[in-house]
């Protein structure tokens, strides 16, 4: 088996002071930055929305922050402006190890938002980072970074979807969890054959 680590968005807008902040969002940081070492590969994504980007409320007349749409690729939810492409909320959290062996950016088109590091939300359009793992031979993924119930776990049942196996490691993920997200989300993770190591 070779190895890696995933680290979802560990970015300053989803750690608390930020635009879209996670609770606890920074308190992974550490355990993340101990965990790299054991893996054979490091990749870290990073949410990289341009102004304007249509997964934001402010783009929506008369729509509120975690308000939900309908986009042409299904429900959307709208969130507050964040991860604006250049911006100190789009940076990775500074004490983050940032020495990894990829950096993949996501959510970069107007239209389209992008939870998974896999495909868009059309669930069809891929990043390419199938592609990267496979040419590595990567076949064993573990996941970590914010939030759990939104890129985490879009990323994780993509990923179990592609033929990885993949762990998801909680002690180093933090939620949104609104409305039942987190439950939710979990449920799916589970149903689609993601291990935890916890619960
Ligand atoms: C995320 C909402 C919007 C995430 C990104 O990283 O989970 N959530 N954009
Ligand atoms: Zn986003």
């Amino acid at each position: 088996m070779t190895k890696a680590l995933i680290v979802i968005d560990v970015q300053n807008d989803f750690c608390p002071g930020g635009a879209l902040a996670v609770p606890g969002g920074d308190e992974i940081v550490p355990s993340i930055n101990d965990m790299m070492g054991d893996f054979d590969a490091v990749i870290l994504t990073q949410d990289w929305h341009p102004q304007g980007h249509s997964s934001f409320a402010s783009s929506h007349a008369g729509k509120a922050p975690f308000d939900t749409t309908v986009m042409p690729y299904g429900a959307q939810v709208l969130w507050p402006d964040h991860c604006v492409q250049g911006t100190e909320g789009a940076a990775f959290h500074s004490k983050l190890r940032t020495d990894a062996d990829m950096i993949i950016r996501k959510g970069y088109r107007s239209q389209i938002d992008s939870y998974s590091a896999f495909f868009e939300n059309d669930q069809t359009t891929p990043t390419g980072l199938q592609g990267y793992l496979n040419e590595r031979g990567i076949n064993d993924l573990t996941l970590v970074g914010l939030a759990t119930d939104f890129c985490v776990a879009f990323s994780a049942i993509d990923a179990a979807r592609l033929g990885f196996k993949v762990q998801v490691d909680l002690t180093s993920c933090r939620a949104i969890d609104m409305d039942g997200s987190l439950d939710t989300a979990l449920g799916n993770m589970k149903n689609a054959g993601v291990t935890f190591n916890q619960l």
